[in-house]
């Protein structure tokens, strides 16, 4: 059965078609509006779902957000253009006419990643380091989710006492030093305004601010997931998100990771389905929950 999947993310929105055998086809790519209103988000989601509909007998989405009774709750509305609400099953089911499952974008691709590396079987956790900073968790085989879709948000713990406040309202969030959102709003002088991507070109001309602010993330995300090795013991953190991803990061975290204790330095990886984990993640769900 070809499932029709979505990725909502704070910075683009991504659909593909996934058949049985997990192969996907027709990715297409839009940017996710920075609007108040809902309005914005349909017409996006329309616009995005529109070629690909005809093909799909269902709808599988990973969002940004917490994702509880098929409803979209940004913790950090600041990620979402300022949106706090969104009816994400009912209004892709009013689109598409299609049975549809929405599931945290974390979460999906930690789902993702975890099947990608069977036959380990090891515990994994997964952090998205993009637009926000997102987590999924998988522990004796079962991925860790609940019912106010809380689970798993690693990048809501505390990197900073004296850090800034983030989005969501505690002060000094891993998200509010090391996303993509924080490295650029952290961006002064000849740097501000630029995004994360931009800081990121400069960061590989030598620029040394630049590099600071990537620096600055890594580390955060290095000690984070020493956290998570105490908290969780599990032996692989798998890095993923367009910041996580991006040339030279994860040598970067990993070198940080070093200045910690062996003891809570779990095996670090690249996400293997890159920037579709996501996508796949959700196109899996669906199948598990309805084969
Ligand atoms: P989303 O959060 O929508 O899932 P991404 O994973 O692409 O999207 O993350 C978006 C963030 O990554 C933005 O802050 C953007 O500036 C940054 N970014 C996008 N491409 C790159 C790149 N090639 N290198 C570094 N940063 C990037
Ligand atoms: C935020 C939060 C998480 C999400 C993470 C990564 C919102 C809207 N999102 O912490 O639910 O998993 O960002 O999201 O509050 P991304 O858009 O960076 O992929
Ligand atoms: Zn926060």
């Amino acid at each position: 059965m070809t499932t029709l999947a979505i990725d909502l993310g704070g910075t683009k929105l991504a659909a593909a078609l996934i058949d049985e055998t997990l192969t996907l086809r027709e990715r297409r790519e839009l940017p996710t509006p920075a609007s108040r209103t809902p309005d914005a988000l349909t017409a996006a989601l329309e616009q995005l779902t529109a070629p690909l509909v005809s093909r799909a007998r269902r709808v599988a989405i990973a969002a940004t957000g917490l994702i509880a009774k098929g409803r979209l709750q940004a913790i950090n509305p600041a990620n979402l253009g300022g949106l706090l609400h969104f009816p994400l099953v009912q209004t892709l089911e009013r689109i598409t006419g299609l049975p549809t499952l929405a599931i945290n974008d974390a979460q999906a691709a930690a789902w993702a990643e975890y099947h990608a590396r069977a036959p380990d079987r090891s515990d994994m956790v997964f952090l998205t380091i993009s637009t926000g900073v997102g987590g999924g968790a998988i522990g004796g085989g079962r991925l860790l989710t609940s019912d106010s879709g809380l689970a798993g948000h690693a990048g809501h713990t505390l990197a900073d006492p004296n850090g800034p406040r983030c989005g969501c309202g505690r002060i000094g969030c891993v998200e509010a030093i090391a996303s993509g959102r924080a490295i650029a709003a952290a961006a002064q002088g000849d740097l501000a305004g630029c995004d994360a991507r931009a800081i990121f070109a400069h960061a590989r001309q030598g620029h040394p601010q630049a590099r600071q602010r990537i620096a600055d993330s890594a580390r955060t995300v290095a000690r984070l997931i020493a956290d998570i090795k105490a908290l969780t013991d599990c032996q692989r953190v798998v890095l993923g998100g367009s910041i996580g991803l991006a040339e030279g990061y994860l040598t970067q975290v990993a070198a940080f990771l070093a200045d910690e204790p062996a003891v809570y330095r779990p095996a670090l990886l690249p996400a293997h389905y890159r920037h579709d984990a996501g996508l796949l993640g959700a196109a899996l769900i669906a199948r598990e929950a309805q084969p």
